[in-house]
């Protein structure tokens, strides 16, 4: 590698970096400091508790782990460790409070990039190769924004986020319902890919029949009708947790919405609107995008079906990084980082459209797929077991694609993200596919 990789990389991490402080400012600042320190929901923690783990974890990985430093501050690790205490307990434990969490971040941050500027990052060490650790904890704060995201649609009050429309679709009207996805060899996952996560590891070929699969996501025209058919009140649509969940909770629509005069409105960050017919369906567990799957004749996708419609070039047989190729996402391609707060309309960003002309495979609304989180054959554990491995298994079922609410650097045709098939609040919809 010549030295120019090394600068590249440099410039790089310390751009993933900045972006992600940017973010997590404006997501911890927006709000009073004693909104910080509030639960705004049993199922998130205090935004607050976010903005320390993400120094921590920062503090863990970069100053201990590339630089090794000596802790900081070893009396409050524990405070910070997700497995320590579930989201409920947060909000009683002896937290930073917010001036203190805030310097302890910046601290930490100014103290990282020191160490970006005098770590050689070819020098053979798996933690620093290639910016690893510093592109790990971009993406680990990233993703702890995201959750900061959902914590904010979760609090009550008058909207404090603003943001631009997302671009709407020119030509979806002339988009055929769903395409075929030849049967055949397809490489999944990636060996290459410098900051891909552990559970992306590595890339193997999977054999896959020949599948149909939805142009774009399923709107909320589209769940409506579900809705009206009577969806929610027909056991035989639903899986028997599903159903369970349906009749404890008496569920009726997707999270956020309500029925007002006979028209469905949703809360969206602060603000309640009539819900948009032609814009992805968001805030559906696994078990709704399930049960609709069913009632329409269909199934969800299975994780490689969806990789193999995001990834699989039918010209050269090769998978590439994005539906659109190999070059970074931009905004005429997906809606991606938070620069819209809410999906575009189905059909939209024809430029990020796959070989095959499917289309918002990447951003908008996370993807629920059919499949288990499991690890791929080869998989092994880096850097620690808690990032992946622990949740390995039939608890947990795989999303793909990445929300408005992602950021680029967390992004990727290979990006695998996981939750319990009740959750709702994350920004998950779905589509479907059949079989041939
Ligand atoms: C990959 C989104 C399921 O938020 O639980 C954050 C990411 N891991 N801190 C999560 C993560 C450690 C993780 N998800
Ligand atoms: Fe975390």
């Amino acid at each position: 590698t010549t030295g120019l990789d090394t600068e590249a990389l440099r410039r790089r991490a310390l751009a993933a970096l900045l972006t992600a402080r940017e973010r997590t400012t404006l997501l911890t600042d927006s709000v009073d400091d004693h909104e910080l320190i509030a639960q705004h929901s049993p199922l998130m923690s205090p935004l607050v508790w976010d903005l320390a783990h993400i120094g921590n974890q920062e503090e863990l990985w970069l100053l201990r782990g590339v630089a090794g430093r000596e802790a900081m501050r070893p009396e409050i690790d524990g405070l910070y460790d997700a497995f320590e205490h579930p989201r409920a307990s947060r909000p009683s434990l002896p937290l930073l409070p917010p001036a203190e969490a805030r310097s302890y971040a910046a601290e930490v941050r100014g103290r990282a990039l020191d160490i970006l500027d005098s770590t050689t990052l070819t020098g053979g060490r798996p933690l620093v190769d290639a910016g690893f650790a510093f592109g790990m904890i971009a993406q680990h704060e990233q993703q702890h924004d995201e959750t900061m995201l959902i914590t904010h649609q979760l609090r009550s009050g008058p909207a404090v986020l603003t943001a631009p429309e997302p671009p709407r679709p020119t030509d979806a009207g002339s988009l055929p319902a769903e395409v075929l996805v030849t049967g055949g060899p397809f490489t999944m996952g990636t060996s290459t890919e410098p900051w891909a996560l552990d559970n992306e590891r590595p890339a193997h070929v999977r054999d896959v029949p020949a599948f149909l699969i939805d142009t774009t996501p399923v709107t909320c025209g589209a769940y409506e009708r579900f809705i009206e058919d009577g969806g929610y009140t027909e056991r035989r649509w639903w899986a028997p947790e599903g159903w369970a969940m349906v009749r404890e909770h008496e569920l009726t629509a997707p999270l956020f919405w309500h029925r007002d005069a006979g028209q469905w409105l949703r809360r969206r960050f602060g603000v309640t609107e009539p819900v948009p017919a032609d814009e992805p369906v968001l805030h559906v567990s696994w078990y709704e995008a399930d049960a609709y799957a069913r009632w329409a004749g269909r199934r969800l996708p299975t994780e490689v079906e969806w990789e193999k419609a995001a990834r699989h070039d039918p010209g050269s047989g090769r998978s590439r990084r994005y539906p659109w190729g190999d070059e970074d996402p931009t905004a005429d391609r997906a809606n991606l980082g938070q620069r819209h707060l809410r999906p575009a309309q189905a059909g939209a960003y024809a430029a990020g459209e796959s070989p095959l002309g499917v289309r918002q495979l990447i951003g908008d609304v996370w993807e629920w797929t059919s499949s288990d989180f499991l690890p791929y054959p080869g998989f092994a554990a880096f850097p620690y077991r808690e990032y992946s491995e622990v949740f390995f298994g039939p608890d947990h079922k795989v999303l793909r694609g990445g929300s408005f609410a992602v950021d680029t650097v967390a992004c990727r045709g290979t990006f695998r993200n996981w939750d319990l098939p009740v959750r709702r609040q994350i920004f998950a919809g779905f589509r479907t596919a059949r079989d041939l």
